[in-house]
C-alpha cells in the first residue's frame, strides 16, 4: 500500500527520502484523520477505467488534465518545482493521480510535523482544502499526474502563513481540534 513517514529536519536535497532513523511510518488511518484520502487504481487503463469513472462521478471531479513534471516536458520547470515545494494551502481539495513515475507529497500533521507521502504509479490522493502541504519530485526526477478538480479549476496557492484565512480556520476546526 501507500507508504508515508515522518521526515527528518535536514536541509539536504528535497528529492531524497528524508526518513527518520529509525524510520517512523504513518498509516493510512493517520492520514485519514488529517483529511487525506487515497485510492489505488490501474494507471495503465486510466482512459477507460470504470473505477476511476465511478470515483469522478461520486466525488464530482468534473475537470481533469494531465501534467508531466520533467525537465524537458514542463515549461519553467525549475521555477515551478520551487513553487510546488513552498509550503502552501488551497481553497479547494488538491486531487492528484499518478499515471507514471513517482513523487512526494508532504503534509503537516496536528503537531505541525512533516509527513512525506511516497506516491507511485496508480496512487490517487486527495489533500483537503486548507491543509498545509508541498510537492517534490524524488531522485527519479519524473512524474506524470492527472489533476482532478470539482468544477472550474483554481490553482492559486497561498503560501504559509495563511492562518487567518477562512479555509484554514475551517480545516483546523474540522481536522485538528480534539473535542
Ligand atoms: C500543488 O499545488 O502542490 C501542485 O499542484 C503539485 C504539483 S501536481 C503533481
Ligand atoms: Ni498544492
Amino acid at each position: 500500500g501507500l507508504e508515508a513517514w515522518y521526515m527528518d529536519g535536514s536541509d539536504e536535497d528535497q528529492r531524497k527520502p528524508h526518513r527518520l532513523n529509525p524510520n517512523q511510518s504513518v498509516s493510512l488511518d493517520e492520514l485519514r484523520k488529517l483529511g487525506v484520502f487515497h485510492w489505488k487504481l490501474n494507471a495503465d487503463t486510466h482512459e477507460t477505467d470504470p473505477e476511476l469513472k465511478k470515483i469522478r462521478k461520486e466525488q464530482g471531479y468534473s475537470y481533469m488534465d494531465i501534467i508531466t513534471i520533467a525537465r524537458d516536458k514542463l515549461p519553467n520547470y525549475e521555477e515551478k518545482l520551487k513553487m510546488f515545494y513552498e509550503e502552501h494551502l488551497h481553497l479547494d481539495d488538491e486531487i492528484r493521480y499518478i499515471l507514471d513515475g513517482q513523487a512526494y507529497f508532504d503534509v503537516r500533521d496536528k503537531e505541525d510535523r512533516w509527513i512525506r507521502i511516497a506516491m507511485k504509479k496508480g496512487d490517487l490522493i486527495t489533500l483537503p482544502a486548507g491543509i498545509y502541504h508541498r510537492f517534490t519530485l524524488d531522485e527519479t526526477n519524473y512524474t506524470k499526474a492527472m489533476r482532478l478538480f470539482v468544477g472550474e479549476p483554481v490553482w492559486k496557492a497561498y503560501n504559509r502563513p495563511a492562518d487567518d484565512s477562512d479555509i484554514r480556520q475551517k480545516y483546523t476546526s474540522f481536522f485538528l481540534t480534539v473535542i
